[in-house]
């Protein structure tokens, strides 16, 4: 297609509950939505980045400004593109894939869109549900945290993922454990740790955790390699993982058995089928990672969870868990799961209306402009 423009669109939606994870509180998300206009219809994208640079250095103003000075004006120079050359052309600049993803999940979109496929079968769905887990963030009061616990369960959750740091780990999960008994359980630690704490990780080995989610620094591989010689816990690496040869990389080393896939942090849903594709021809276990997307990334996440590797239950919640009104028909859990959409593209689209009462801000650019 050739790209006639494309719209960055900020919106805010209120979240239902506040988010506590070992790198902050969020009370509301800043999203960023493209929208791009071809001459066979639009496509959507939603960039993962948050409001501040607290996950990743990636943040919502920094990608709008690398999508509108520098990504957008090499999409344009292409002239004709399909999804498969939006990472080729984009590849002189460096870094900043939640930007990139955004620009490939909104091209992708428009392409199947215009030719009746959806992102399942386009990725290469073999399920038509997905079985559903839910990210709980730090309680200060464990009595409360075994009330939103039980609220999930009795919603049908499959899998409790519990955020943790150094203060708020092992009683917790004691807790959850020793009240609901024999659930999926996992952790999420958001780098929150050392190696000088692995005798300390190493306390949750007794209460049967499905795994320990990226406990130390990004950028320290070796670090978790050696913290998998103490800790008996699986180790899966989330923020580590930011393209199918870093996963390479860290499989070889050790440092992981399992790998939370996010298309954000890797760079578009493309590069996350490889992740997908290479853990899986490695014996590595996969689950789709979430972001308080909205209800366009989460009909991408819901599709991409869907591939066969993707065997433990993802963070791919329903849009309840985050927001009260979400901007397209609600995700909404049947028995635990969340149905992979069927129509074309993103089988999802903003209802107007909602779009216009939560946009904050919107730009169009254009080739040549
Ligand atoms: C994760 N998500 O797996 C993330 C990232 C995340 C669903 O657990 C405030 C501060 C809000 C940090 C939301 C889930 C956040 C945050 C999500 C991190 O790591
Ligand atoms: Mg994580």
């Amino acid at each position: 297609m050739k790209l006639d423009g494309v719209e960055l669109r900020r919106i805010r939606l209120p979240l239902v509950a506040p988010f506590r994870t070992s790198l902050g509180t969020e009370l509301e998300r800043d999203v960023l939505l493209v929208r791009v206009l071809g001459p066979d219809g639009d496509g959507w994208g939603e960039c993962v980045a948050f409001g501040a640079p607290f996950y990743s250095y990636e943040y919502v103003d920094g990608a709008q400004d690398v999508i509108r000075r520098h990504l957008l004006p090499r999409l344009f120079a292409r002239g004709e593109i399909s999804a498969a050359d939006v990472g080729p052309a984009l590849r002189g600049v460096r870094g900043h894939p939640m930007a990139k993803g955004a620009l490939e999940m909104a091209v992708l979109d428009a392409e199947l869109r215009a030719e009746g496929t959806s992102f399942g079968e386009y990725l290469g769905a073999v399920r038509t549900e997905v079985d559903c887990g839910v990210s709980v963030g730090i309680h200060e009061d464990t009595a409360d945290l075994l009330r939103t616990v039980e609220g999930y369960l009795g919603e049908g959750y499959r899998r409790i993922k519990l955020k943790i740091e150094p203060g708020h780990d092992v009683e917790p999960v004691r807790a959850v454990r020793e009240r609901f008994g024999d659930i999926l359980f996992q952790v999420d630690a958001n780098a929150a740790y050392t190696l000088a704490d692995a005798h300390h990780l190493a306390r949750l080995d007794e209460f049967d955790l499905l795994l320990v989610e990226q406990p130390l620094p990004e950028e320290d591989i070796r670090g978790h390699s050696e913290l998998a010689q103490i800790v008996e816990t699986p180790i899966c690496l989330d923020e580590s993982i930011t393209s199918a040869r870093v996963a390479e990389e860290a499989i070889a080393a050790g440092a992981c058995r399992i790998v939370n896939v996010k298309a954000g942090r890797v760079g578009g849903y493309l590069e996350a089928r490889r992740v997908h594709d290479l853990c899986e021809a490695n014996g590595i276990p996969v689950w789709c990672g979430g972001m308080l997307e909205t209800g366009l990334g989460r009909a991408a996440n819901v599709a991409l969870a869907a591939l066969p590797n993707f065997t433990l239950p993802g963070d791919t919640s329903a849009s309840g868990r985050y927001y009260a009104e979400d901007i397209c028909e609600p995700f909404v859990l049947r028995d635990g799961r969340l149905a992979v959409p069927t129509g074309p593209g993103l089988g999802v689209s903003p209802i107007p209306e909602v779009l216009a009462r939560v946009t904050t801000s919107v730009e169009t650019c254009r080739p040549g402009a």
